[in-house]
């Protein structure tokens, strides 16, 4: 066995041990798929283990994230962070070497991958960033974008989403090579996936390459250097493995996926592959062959660095800019637009609008503010007025034209946010967020700062009826974890939802916006929010008592002007405030005083207002009888006409609110 194969079956051994240590996990991908990985990481790949954030990197996606065990090992012979021992602790508690990957630039894990698809997803907005970068700083980005792709990768919609608009923007800098192997779980791909799948992504207008043995070190290596050579489209690179490669009673069945081996399958496999180390044994000539590339990796960095010396010292100003943009540092004053046009209060104005106001003001100081919409770009008021369209031809363009691909949109989304170099939004109607939750919640879990825009948020969207009208996803958005979710109610409070979502390093931000016009808070009640109380969360917005009042009314969006007209129904009788609550993530992160001080815990009724489900309102409410809110589908008709019809005008509020403080 020569020093290559040697190397290809360490990557092999080292994930078979991983699993088999860690009695779980999945060997059979990293089996078939280790000479990809290897001519990636040691021929191919522009990186450097000792440093990850390597700016100009080129950036590797496993979207196969089963075969976590083959990444840890690779990562580990080229020189990264982990050690043995790391890998001796797979998939156990606090280890770095997670079930599946999860994004850690730092250990030079790109991207968090293990929901199928996402991670293609997710290499498709690495090269729109890429191409976006590279055409305004060519002399200091310049990089491919590489991922093993997989049976079940391309057999999720997401992936067939995304590849449409990669191919449609000619994005030539990603590659990506699919582990063909014919298997997934269930067994033979004959039994759901037989479709040619170089046809499809040749009409997606891909470059295609079949036919490429997968343990064929040279055969590989000159795919992926032809794909290199075709930048007007991005390329597939169908590499045909075997699962479990080298098992003798495994390889090629869906039995090598997600079990271990087992010590005598793996005596077996050491036996017909010829391999003579123990377990977790890496031979010395193996590490030193990989080691060549910390030394390449250094001197690609010193001589990147050197290039970016030059270009600084003939461009400070546009150096000091890139460096600022790849930081995700924004100038000191980004925000004093939205702060100017807070102070003044608005004529009724939907909160689409709203948004779309605040998105141009943010661009006049932001330049790297980029985004778009699945094809509803009018309707979600997304688009970046004094910018063209993102395309082959206008790479500079700020506006993303997504297509009705709600779900590729959220997964393009997070590769353009772990990135790094902008700020991005997406916007599509409240109800299809459905259709794009896998991404929000992935953007949350690896602490990307996505923007998830949401309008024709409600039953006051009107005409379209319950198809269109999000009743459950406002809540459902809340449930995820690590996500800020904003119901702002006017234009005040819609730029600084706005403003803090963007402060936010790494957390997404979902901003849900009405299609109606809503009146500014300010001319119904004396309040004039500022930025400071906005990002508390939760906020008095009317108070006629001195103290502690006896009825608190919590709202949000577009229900807190009627709240406020209906709580000025019981001016004469009762003490009674109002809470808008635009976002409940911020208000639960304050301090025990404030939330006390603004929900007492002796308050005799506390009542929330929202027209949504009610479920998860009685964390504040304390009753399930205080709770008014939708719990069917909504309708189709007028949307004034539902707003009461669901009660939620001032009149159908004030009777709900009389009949619960009497009961
Ligand atoms: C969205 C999603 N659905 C289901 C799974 C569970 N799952 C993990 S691997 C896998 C099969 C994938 O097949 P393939 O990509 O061919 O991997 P191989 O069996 O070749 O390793 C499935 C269904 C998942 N991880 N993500
Ligand atoms: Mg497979």
């Amino acid at each position: 066995m020569n020093i290559e194969e040697k190397c290809i079956n360490a990557l092999r051994f080292l994930s078979i041990d991983q699993v088999n240590k860690a009695s779980s996990g999945h060997p059979g991908a990293p089996m078939g798929a280790a000479a990809i990985a290897y001519v990636l990481f040691n021929n191919i790949m522009n990186h450097n283990p000792n440093n990850p954030n390597f700016i100009n990197r080129d950036r590797f996606i496993l979207s196969i994230g089963h075969a976590s065990a083959l990444l840890y090992s690779v990562l580990h012979l080229s020189g990264y962070k982990f050690s043995v021992e790391d890998l001796k602790n797979f998939r156990q508690l606090g280890s770095i070497t997670p079930g599946h990957p999860e994004r850690d630039i730092d250990l030079g894990i790109e991207v968090t991958t293990g929901p199928l698809g996402q991670g293609f997803a997710n290499g498709v907005g690495m090269a729109i960033s890429e191409k976006m970068m590279s055409q305004k700083y060519s002399d200091l980005i310049n990089h491919y974008i590489y991922g093993i792709v997989g049976d079940g990768d391309l057999q999720e919609g997401i992936s067939s989403e995304s590849a449409s608009l990669a191919g449609t923007l000619g994005l030539g800098k990603l590659i990506y090579i699919y582990d063909s192997n014919g298997i997934s779980i269930d067994g033979s791909n004959d039994l759901a996936f037989t479709e040619n799948v170089a046809e499809r992504f040749k009409s997606y207008n891909w470059h295609v390459i079949e036919n490429i043995n997968g343990n064929d070190i040279n055969s590989i290596q000159n795919a992926i250097e032809i794909s290199k050579n075709e930048l007007s489209k991005p390329s597939l690179i169908i590499a045909d493995t075997t699962i479990g490669f080298g098992s003798p009673n495994k390889a090629g069945s869906e039995s090598a996926h997600g079990e271990p081996l087992g010590e005598e399958e793996t005596n077996l496999t050491r036996d017909n592959l010829g391999w003579d180390y123990k377990e977790f044994e890496v031979p010395e000539d193996v590490v030193k062959h990989m080691n060549q590339i910390i030394t390449k990796g250094n001197n690609l960095e010193k001589k990147w660095k050197k290039d970016a010396e030059n270009f600084k010292a003939e461009n400070p100003d546009q150096y000091n800019n890139f460096l600022q943009i790849m930081k995700n540092e924004f100038p000191e004053d980004w925000d004093e637009q939205l702060l100017e046009n807070i102070k003044n209060s608005n004529e009724p104005e939907a909160t689409r609008a709203s948004s779309g106001f605040a998105i141009n003001l943010i661009s006049n100081s932001l330049d790297n503010l980029i985004g778009g919409s699945a094809d509803l770009t009018g309707s979600t008021n997304t688009l970046i007025k004094n910018s063209e369209n993102f395309s082959k031809s206008t790479p500079n363009g700020k506006n993303i034209k997504f297509g009705v691909r709600e779900h590729g949109m959220g997964g393009v989304m997070n590769g353009i946010s772990a990135y790094g170099s902008h700020r991005v939004f997406g916007g599509t109607f409240l109800v299809f967020s459905d259709y794009m939750r896998a991404s929000i919640r992935l953007s949350a879990l690896s602490k990307l700062n996505s923007i998830w825009i949401f309008t024709h948020d409600s039953i006051g969207l009107g005409e379209d009826g319950p198809t269109h009208q999000p009743i459950s996803q406002l809540m459902s958005l809340r449930s995820i974890p690590n996500l800020n979710v904003f119901r702002p109610a006017d234009r005040r409070e819609t730029l600084l939802a706005w403003r803090h979502a963007l402060n936010e390093v790494d957390k997404p931000s979902a901003l849900i916006f009405s299609r109606q016009s809503l009146p500014d808070i300010s001319t119904i009640s004396d309040s004039k929010i500022d930025s400071a109380t906005f990002s508390k969360g939760a906020f008095s917005v009317y108070d006629n008592s001195d103290d502690d009042p006896e009825i608190i009314l919590i709202s949000t969006g577009s229900e807190l002007a009627n709240t406020i007209e209906a709580a000025k129904n019981f001016d004469k009788n009762n003490s009674i405030r109002v809470i808008s609550m635009p976002c409940w993530e911020l208000f639960d992160q304050q301090d025990n005083k404030y939330q006390k001080n603004l929900i007492p815990e002796n308050t005799k009724h506390i009542i929330s207002v929202e027209a949504g489900v009610g479920l998860g309102w009685q964390k504040y409410t304390r009753s399930n009888d205080s709770i008014i809110s939708i719990e069917t589908f909504g309708a189709s008709a007028p949307g004034n006409k539902l707003i009461d019809h669901f009660g939620f005008s001032t009149d159908k509020i004030t009777d709900r609110v009389k009949k619960i403080i009497s009961e």
